[in-house]
């Protein structure tokens, strides 16, 4: 895999003076920093290719062999082969690779599933759930009754004896599994055994481990769940965008909820994009690529942990952590910690962590996640070096440090372009 960077704007460059700058710069915005957002990644030139492609000029409302526009011929071969590699990858009966993102997906799921009013039992925002799967301001939150269960006050993980007690209690006709922040292996086959015990369907929204998922290093959710949703574009490392796999029985349904439902044309250049990126999910060497996520996310958890900072629940099974800042960095909000550290270099997000005090403009966490720097080429060793930048930027800021915040960052900074001068992309 070839990974994009040296792109070329020469057109841009001579329609748009405006934008072709800002264009640029986030070229080297990229290759200058180490991505460590779990969420992002860097995907190859031949999905960047395709997404530049001509298939976006098309529109092609409908599926394969059934389109209410004409022209349709090569529409229905690329998407026939990114529903087939995905249907390969994961083992699913039936796979629509139309949904713009990961929301649309849950979004069409619950169209299929449930009426409004009924009742979801999902993970709490503040525990690593998703805005789609139940927040107020959320379609999902203003459709449904959203009953949220969260992690263990003390274990920080899933207690599936409470789980099924609030299942129990309010009867749920969906349970949505799944997590934007989860260090953990999530068991789904228990989660199906809850949904199935309260008449629940189940769906298990795959987002930020389908690349784990893919190749074994994760429990698949697909024999066990009702509906399997994903966005292509985190571990799996394709464009942004959505996916939904399910059983046979409820493919009409789906595809129905998809288009018409909810949306109109499909973007056929990200489902081209989706196609060769699956490809590419396909070679041994992705297996390779999701092995060395874990191990780097394991090495930095270690080296933070080393240099005395806590990791919620007190490591990582997959490709992210969440690092509490309060007892190594008390004073310190996720907010300060992500500015500092963009500055030095290394982009990462602030993030609640469970029973976080802090409100979420501000946080007392940060996720950190692995992909993006993985597919760089980035190692172990790298790893252990990020560990302890993170804790010279963060033990430096702030009066109470006794040393030169900004000359720190400099100095970091200038470390941290020389790794990624080692490692371009
Ligand atoms: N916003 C994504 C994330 O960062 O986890 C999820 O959609």
């Amino acid at each position: 895999m070839t990974v994009a960077a040296e792109t070329s704007f020469d057109h841009i460059a001579a329609v748009d003076p405006e934008i072709f700058p800002i264009m640029n710069a986030e070229v080297r915005r990229q290759q200058d920093t180490i991505e460590l957002i779990a969420s992002e990644n860097h995907v190859s030139k031949a999905v960047l290719e395709a997404l530049g492609s001509v298939f976006t000029n098309k529109y092609a409302e409908g599926y394969p062999g059934r389109r209410y526009y004409g022209g349709c011929e090569n529409m229905d071969g690329v998407e026939d082969l990114a529903r087939n590699r995905a249907k390969q990858i994961f083992g699913c009966d039936h796979a629509n690779v139309q949904p713009h993102s990961g929301s649309q997906a849950n979004t069409a799921v619950f169209l299929a599933a449930l009426q409004p009013g009924d009742t979801i039992l999902s993970l709490d925002l503040a525990h690593g759930g998703h805005l789609s799967h139940g927040l107020r301001v959320n379609i999902s939150g203003l459709l449904y009754n959203i009953v949220s269960y969260g992690v263990d006050r003390k274990t920080e993980q899933f207690d599936f004896n409470e789980i099924r007690r609030l299942a129990r209690e309010h009867k749920p006709k969906l349970i949505i599994t799944g997590a934007s922040a989860y260090p953990r292996t999530i068991d789904f086959d228990t989660f199906s055994e809850i949904a199935e015990e309260v008449g629940a369907a189940h769906m298990a929204d795959i987002a930020h481990i389908a690349g784990l998922v893919a190749t074994g290093l994760h429990p698949s959710p697909i024999a066990s769940a009702d509906y399997v949703t994903s966005t292509t574009h985190k571990t799996l490392r394709g464009p942004r965008g959505g996916l939904i796999m399910c059983k046979e029985a409820y493919a009409k349904k789906i595809d129905s909820r998809i288009f018409p439902g909810s949306q109109g044309g499909p973007l056929m250049h990200c489902i081209a994009a989706k196609a060769i990126a699956f490809h590419e999910a396909l070679q041994p060497e992705f297996a390779t690529y999701q092995e060395q996520i874990i191990d780097n996310a394991r090495a930095l958890a270690e080296a933070l942990v080393s240099k005395g900072n806590r990791i919620v629940s007190g490591g990582t099974d997959n490709h992210l952590m969440l690092l509490d800042l309060r007892p190594a960095y008390p004073n310190v909000t996720g907010q300060q910690a992500e500015d500092w550290l963009g500055a030095a270099g290394m982009i990462v997000n602030k993030n609640m962590i469970p029973f976080d005090e802090r409100k979420p403009t501000q946080t007392s966490g940060l996720r950190l996640g692995t992909p993006a720097a993985t597919t760089r080429g980035l190692k172990e060793d790298e790893m252990r070096q990020i560990g302890v930048w993170i804790d010279r930027v963060l033990q430096s800021q702030g009066p109470e440090s006794g040393s030169d915040g900004a000359a720190t960052i400099e100095a970091v900074r200038a470390e941290v372009r020389s790794m990624c001068d080692q490692f371009p992309l």
